[in-house]
């Protein structure tokens, strides 16, 4: 369909808002609690093999879902509407496919929008959140755009909130996969509309596969296991709810964060797996919206973490009994189950750390070994010292000349400690990518030190489209191991101090390839126009729709600024400017009376 004009969107800005104080026809009442956990089988997604190159139609569509299956104790299959991707004449899956490339081989798809209206979380749609881009629903359908998550992709193809798939119609997105091996994901990005599209189940695992270097490293097992974790609210008939924990209940239907109060993996609800007793690669990825997972492995001693967002750890790292995932970070582990007994049975769970109004089951999935899967080429073969070898990014930094800049994460509260929204603070001045008001920059081809201050209650898990980072939250403490798209920014404490630096990251503006000890890739080396802007932003999705998300650019020479290392700004001049840009949010409901970057 056309688009449409400024004069209607003004048209449409002034019908929706309206709206905006109608009641949920949808509160969290009957929520699903007998879960029978660990008797409905894993479900592994189909793989599309792009290995060879080409093209794929894929839509982008509405089905129903089963949460459970018919081995589980429950008396009916649980099933719900849910949204999913799939090539183009198959039912759509939550999540979708995992489509399959090796590095270096370029492919192409082209991601139709075939999603029905009204939108299937309607009573959550925020007409003052979903602006722009997606302010023509449900005129224009339910707007979508496929990004994924960690690939090096021109602007145009990268999936960017300001890239839109309106109702029936298609983009075609070339992706070079010109990177190191790595489990990727690609998830809904529309703006305005990420966390309930993301919701609904939008999200899917993308491999970069390597065949020769994983073989000679030794990870290229049998069983390889992509094993997507997240958390849903889902009632007794099996109906897909969201969160309406919202402090400003008749001001917003936006809510701070969506928790669920049931885990699901690869969409089924508390699942079971057999696995041989050999090794296993788990590619562990959290497709969570705001949860971050603090997994219990009980089985961590007979694994080794072999990699992280970007790629392969150069050392083979211990796993600890807790691992800490935050929303579409992945880890993944080389697990050798070689000596455990014919039904011996692991249960994967949580241990909640963040305390939620909602009930939750912190039991995620189980594990159990099963002779039968057992082959004769199944032999456990021992990790190299070494999985690959990385520059050293500090050093680049210093060899450079990367900038130095200071980014504050901060919040808007009203008095009774109600988030109003969340906000990202560069050189004073409150950015996003909604009202861009100014971007976050990095120079092309060098590393750059970022400073995170951080003076909100939360952690935030901060995402770098097309570039990658290593942190550490002090300068010492930095991790060399592996490469990273998603970093945790933990928070100042309770007393929300703005003048801490929690997190020191090397931010590589380069392609990840440069980053390979005796890689032929230039720094500045992307093969692709890089002069169009990108984003950054939270990952946790209720923050990146609500103003925690910036444009972020690649720049081709330096800014000339003075390096603002750890500085920070003056306290009048932070709150001048954070209150008069809150007052013009639509969704502030009351005068801000605390702000927590003061
Ligand atoms: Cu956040």
């Amino acid at each position: 369909m056309a688009r449409f004009t400024a004069a209607s969107a003004l048209g449409l800005s002034f019908a929706l808002s309206a709206a905006v104080l109608a009641p949920r026809t949808d509160a969290l009442t009957n929520l699903k609690s007998d879960w029978d956990a660990y008797t409905s089988q894993l479900v592994i997604p189909d793989v599309i093999d792009m290995t060879g190159g080409g093209h794929i139609d894929m839509q982008i569509g509405r089905t129903t879902h089963n949460w459970t299956d018919s081995t589980s104790g429950e008396d009916t299959v649980v099933s719900g509407e849910i949204y999913g991707y799939a090539l183009k004449n198959a039912t759509p899956a939550f999540p979708g496919p995992t489509i399959k490339v090796a590095k270096g081989v370029p492919i192409s798809v082209a991601w139709y929008n075939e999603l029905p209206v009204p939108h299937l979380l309607d009573d959550s749609v925020e007409s003052t959140i979903a602006i722009a881009e997606s302010h023509c629903y449900p005129y224009c359908g339910v707007p979508t755009v496929v990004h994924v998550h960690g690939l090096e992709s021109p602007a145009k193809y990268d999936g960017l909130p300001l890239r839109t798939i309106y109702q029936n119609q298609s983009q075609n997105f070339v992706y070079l996969n010109n990177q190191s091996a790595s489990t990727r994901l690609y998830h809904d990005h529309a703006n305005g509309l990420t966390r309930l599209n993301v919701w609904a189940g939008l999200m899917g695992i993308y491999i970069i596969q390597d065949a020769d270097t994983e073989a000679a490293i030794n990870v290229d097992v049998d069983t390889d296991l992509p094993l997507m974790i997240a958390d849903r609210l889902i009632n007794d008939s099996g109906s897909l709810m969201y969160s309406d924990d919202n402090c400003q209940a008749g001001v917003t239907r936006w809510v701070p964060e969506s928790y669920g109060s049931v885990n699901t993996v690869n969409g089924v609800v508390m699942p079971f797996t057999e696995v041989p007793p050999a090794q296993v690669r788990l590619r562990i990825a959290n497709g969570a919206n705001a949860r971050h997972y603090n997994l219990t492995v009980p089985f961590a001693s007979q694994c080794q973490l072999i990699a992280k967002d970007s790629g392969f750890v150069q050392v083979p790292e211990d796993v600890p009994t807790q691992l800490v995932i935050y929303p579409f970070e992945r880890v993944e582990l080389l697990c050798d189950f070689s000596s455990d007994a014919d039904g011996t049975t692991y249960d994967l769970v949580d241990i909640p750390t963040v305390s939620v109004t909602t009930t939750y089951d912190p039991r995620i999935m189980q594990f159990r070994i099963s002779d039968a899967l057992k082959t004769a080429n199944m032999t456990s073969r021992t990790l190299p010292a070494s999985l690959v070898q990385r520059k050293d990014l500090k050093k680049l930094y210093q060899e450079l000349g990367g900038k130095n800049r200071s980014i504050i994460l901060g919040e808007m509260d009203v008095s009774t400690n109600c988030p109003t929204k969340s906000l990202i603070r560069y050189r004073g001045v409150e950015i996003n990518s909604t009202t861009i008001k100014n971007t976050l920059v990095c120079t092309k081809g060098k590393v750059e030190k970022w400073h995170f201050q951080n003076p909100t209650d939360d952690s935030h898990p901060f995402h770098w489209h097309v570039v990658n980072a290593q942190c550490g939250a002090s300068d010492d403490e930095v991790d060399t191991n592996g490469l990273k798209d998603v970093v945790v920014i933990p928070n100042a404490g309770s007393d929300r101090a703005s003048n801490v630096v929690t997190q020191i990251c090397y931010v590589a503006c380069t392609p990840d390839e440069f980053l390979i000890e005796g890689s032929e890739r230039g720094a500045a080396e992307y093969n692709f126009d890089t002069s169009e802007p990108y984003v950054a932003h939270c990952h946790i999705l209720e923050h990146e729709e609500n103003n925690m998300m910036s444009l972020f650019q690649l720049t081709d020479k330096d800014d000339d600024a003075p390096n603002d290392d750890g500085s920070t700004s003056t306290t009048n001049e932070i709150t001048t400017t954070v209150i008069l840009s809150a007052m013009g949010m639509s969704v502030l409901g009351a005068i801000a009376t605390s702000l927590s970057v003061l």
